[in-house]
């Protein structure tokens, strides 16, 4: 599904929208007689000036709140990516309040538009248009913050990659640091991906794809990379981490789960076992979604080391991979091994 984010553009603060809003006002001509009274044309031209101002004001704010969806409404993926990217609480508030003052501006419409109606010489009728002007001014500058606010934040939303649920998703995870982003940048069609020598490089779910050639069609899989996570109670867990636990719980039909056997990405290769079992007693559901690990980094690490961690993971000859990500070596049997996997057979 596309991210439903996707089409939530630019926010304009409240000088931006009244800028525009009283220029079309100003600009307006209201159809009048050649030969009406000056009055009743003062009248008309005024009415019509605080008509076009609202009206302009109504419609665009009503696009910015059509330009975010029903967030209670979403998968329960993006629901929740959402929320551990954002405020959604923040988010739906200043929403509401944007939809609150919808009726207050139709009030004022009608208010000045009566008041119009009862003046009794022309000039009056510029001052009622100055006043209203000045009111909505008032009500459109106090929803700045919230205009403000949504402009901040619909640049994360924006990232959210769009997950096809008719094609297999691939999720990498692991350790910070440990290579899972070298690796499906190396293997996938995202060259954009970004790699650093220190951990939490990753802050977001980032897709990329790999071309399945099966006998009747191709496939598009989808490798996400994840944020690295640490092996920690979930409940201390920082919301980037939770991003990746989130696509394991929720958009996996797949896992790598990706080591680094030698100390170069800073952490224990005991944490990194206990938070491969945890996520393999968690996010396998039951089996139905398989796990493959990939020992990385095998340039720097020492044959006593890989043999530490297959012993610690009971390892037998097959089922795993061991990988140089920077160098791209072993990385076309990770392609054979997926490509077999989803050929024909799924
Ligand atoms: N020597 C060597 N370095 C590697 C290998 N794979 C990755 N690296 C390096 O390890 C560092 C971390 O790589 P990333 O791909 O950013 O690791 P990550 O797991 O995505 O890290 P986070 O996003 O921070 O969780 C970078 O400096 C990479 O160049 C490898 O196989 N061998
Ligand atoms: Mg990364």
């Amino acid at each position: 599904m596309k991210n439903p984010f996707d089409r939530f553009y630019h926010v304009p603060n409240s000088q931006e929208l009244l800028d525009i809003a009283f220029k079309r006002g100003m600009k307006s001509s209201a159809q009048v007689s050649k030969n009406a009274h000056i009055l009743i044309k003062a009248k008309k031209k005024e009415s019509k000036r605080i008509k076009v101002t609202i009206d302009d004001l109504i419609n665009r704010i009503l696009n910015i709140i059509k330009m975010v969806p029903m967030i209670d409404d979403l998968p329960d993926f993006y629901r929740e990516l959402a929320s551990l990217l954002v405020n959604t609480n923040n988010l739906k508030l200043a929403l509401g309040k944007l939809n609150g003052i919808l009726p207050v501006l139709r009030q004022i419409e009608r208010e000045y538009t009566s008041k119009l109606s009862k003046i009794e010489i022309p000039k009056e009728g510029d001052q009622l248009r100055r006043a209203a002007f000045g009111r909505i001014s008032s009500i459109i500058n106090k929803q700045n913050k919230n205009l403000i606010y949504l402009n901040s934040i619909r640049g994360n939303l924006r990232e959210i990659p769009s997950i096809d649920p008719t094609s297999p998703c691939v999720v990498f995870a692991g350790y910070p640091n440990v290579g899972k982003s070298s690796l499906v940048k190396n293997i996938s069609t995202n060259k954009k991906i970004e790699v650093q020598e220190y951990p939490f490089t990753t802050k977001k779910l980032i897709l990329g794809h790999l071309e399945i050639k099966r006998k009747f069609d191709k496939i598009k899989l989808q490798c996400l990379d994840t944020p690295g996570i640490l092996d920690r109670p979930m409940t201390l867990r920082n919301n980037i981490e939770l991003q990746a636990i989130l696509a394991l719980r929720l958009i996996s039909d797949f896992i790598v789960f990706v080591f680094d056997p030698t100390p170069a990405c800073g952490y224990s290769i005991d944490s990194q076992i206990e938070l491969y079992y945890e996520i393999k007693f968690n996010f396998t559901r039951d089996g139905k979604v398989n796990l493959l690990i990939v020992i990385n980094k095998i340039d720097l690490a020492s044959p006593s080391e890989i043999e530490h961690l297959k012993k610690e993971l009971q390892l037998q000859e097959e089922g795993y991979f061991l990988t140089n990500a920077l160098t791209g070596e072993n990385l076309d049997q990770l392609i054979t091994y997926l490509n077999n996997r989803y050929t024909d057979t799924n």
